[in-house]
């Protein structure tokens, strides 16, 4: 291709690093659902910071669009390409420094998956805060531009409670670098905890100065099945309280093909997490019997492989739903009091718009954050059918996105959990430091018409 701007991404990153192969572009232009396609220009892996702002000088004074990409596991289309634009991958920053054991962090490169830095961390007896079952291919800088939670938020926080630094990239391709050593910096500004959830629309994040934490050495695991979600809410409510070391209260709805979890059957778990200095076993199951109506049955497990066998019912709805169809994600949090009203409404609200879908309900409970993952949604209803959720969400004074982002999925209801001043405020964010409009276009914001 004689693209001029081809020619000089070449020269920055070398030929092989600038893929135009239509068969390689459209696996980079569909996102992990299938729901959302583009058909990029063309992908450019740049090889560290300096190629990265070569890069993006290169597609500034050229005006063409760039779609930040690490692992392509966002759920909300947050790093799908729209006909013409490129994507820049991120998985060649993959530099991991030495963990620094007494300052208890690590200086890694954006591209770096989540599975490598916990496996690293766990080889010094820490490990990193967040974790999220995509976790083999998810990547630190994506996990941090979109501001990523996961299973362990309850304990530790989302991405941005992780992020003790970083180096970014502007749209102009000047660089921001914010890695200090120093413990403390109050030095204006957080630019770092600007970038961090911003989706790739201020700037693409290159390296990152990242929190780790102990390694408890005692762990247990409980999967409790309840009758009704007043019970269920009590638990959580009861066993949060009662155990400081709980680490996760996830919401579990269905387990296909894994096999009956306890004898019964159950309409709602709960999978419970703890970790500590000391066993946690019994301090666990201790909580979850002491419980005012405690569930009606309970396994609680201690070694490893039945831990991991517990998680999968939960950890797998993601994988076994995108194997039943293309679903529609709505990954909303209410409070807590506004729970079972907001699960007493959801269905029937879809099933005005979609009579067929089919609706699989799971999440983070302690947080009041809930995946309704609707199968089955007709292209004219789509409108409607997130309508309705999103609606709910926001009249009950819940966030249309708990963890996920806001990417191409939910632009058009931004509106309805932040006021027009936060918009406006945004935007002129956005205009300040992208003002050719560059970095990741159509996420976040309305679409323009
Ligand atoms: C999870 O909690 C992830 O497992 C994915 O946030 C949720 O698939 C989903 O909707
Ligand atoms: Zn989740």
């Amino acid at each position: 291709v004689s693209d001029p701007l081809l020619a000089r991404l070449r020269d920055v990153v070398g030929a092989a690093q600038v893929l135009t192969d239509p068969d390689v572009l459209a696996t980079y232009g569909t996102d992990w659902t299938r729901r959302f396609h583009g058909a990029p220009r063309f992908v450019v892996r740049p090889g560290g910071t300096a190629e990265l702002a070569a890069v993006l000088a290169e597609c500034h004074a050229a005006g063409v669009p760039v779609v930040p990409q690490g692992g392509n596991t966002s759920l909300v289309g947050g790093a799908t390409p729209a006909a013409g634009e490129a994507v820049l991958s991120l998985a060649r920053l993959d530099d991991l420094g030495e963990i620094d054991v007494v300052a208890g962090d690590v200086l890694a490169g954006a591209g770096v998956t989540l599975a490598r830095l916990q496996e690293t961390a766990r080889a010094h007896g820490l490990r990193f805060g967040v974790d999220l079952a995509s976790r083999d291919s998810a990547t630190l800088g994506g996990m941090a531009a979109t501001n990523a939670g996961g299973i362990h938020v309850l304990r530790h926080g989302m991405m941005r409670a992780q992020v003790a630094g970083i180096e970014a990239v502007l749209a102009d391709g000047s660089v921001l670098s914010r890695l200090s050593l120093a413990g403390k910096d109050n030095t204006g500004y957080d630019l770092a905890s600007l970038l961090v959830g911003s989706e790739g629309t201020l700037a693409v994040i290159s390296r990152l100065r990242l929190r780790l934490v102990p390694d408890p050495p005692h762990r247990a695991v409980a999967l409790a099945g309840f009758a009704t979600l007043a019970d269920l809410l009590a638990t959580v409510a009861h066993v949060r309280d009662a155990l400081p070391s709980l680490e996760a209260a996830a919401l579990v709805r269905e387990h296909t093909g894994v096999g009956a979890p306890l004898q019964g059957d159950w309409p709602l778990y709960v999978l419970f997490e703890a970790a500590g200095r000391e066993p946690q076993e019994l301090l666990l199951a201790e909580a979850v019997l002491d419980a005012p109506v405690p569930p009606g049955d309970a396994v609680v497990a201690a070694d490893g492989p039945t831990q991991a066998r517990l998680w999968a019912y939960r950890e797998r709805h993601t994988e076994s739903v995108n194997a039943a169809g293309v679903p529609h994600k709505f990954d909303v949090a209410v409070p807590l009091g506004a729970l079972a009203e907001f699960v007493a409404k959801v269905e029937p609200g879809i099933r005005a718009h979609a009579p067929a879908a089919r609706v699989i309900t799971f999440g983070h409970v302690a947080e009041g954050n809930l995946h309704v993952n609707v199968l089955g949604v007709p292209d004219e209803a789509e409108h409607a059918v997130a309508e309705s959720v999103l609606g709910l969400v926001a009249g009950l004074g819940g966030s249309i996105s708990a963890e996920h982002g806001i990417g191409l999925a939910k632009r058009d209801w931004l509106h309805l959990t932040r006021p027009p001043a936060d918009i406006a405020a945004m935007r002129a964010l956005k205009a300040a430091l992208d003002g050719r409009g560059i970095l990741n276009p159509n996420v976040l914001f309305p679409a323009p018409g």
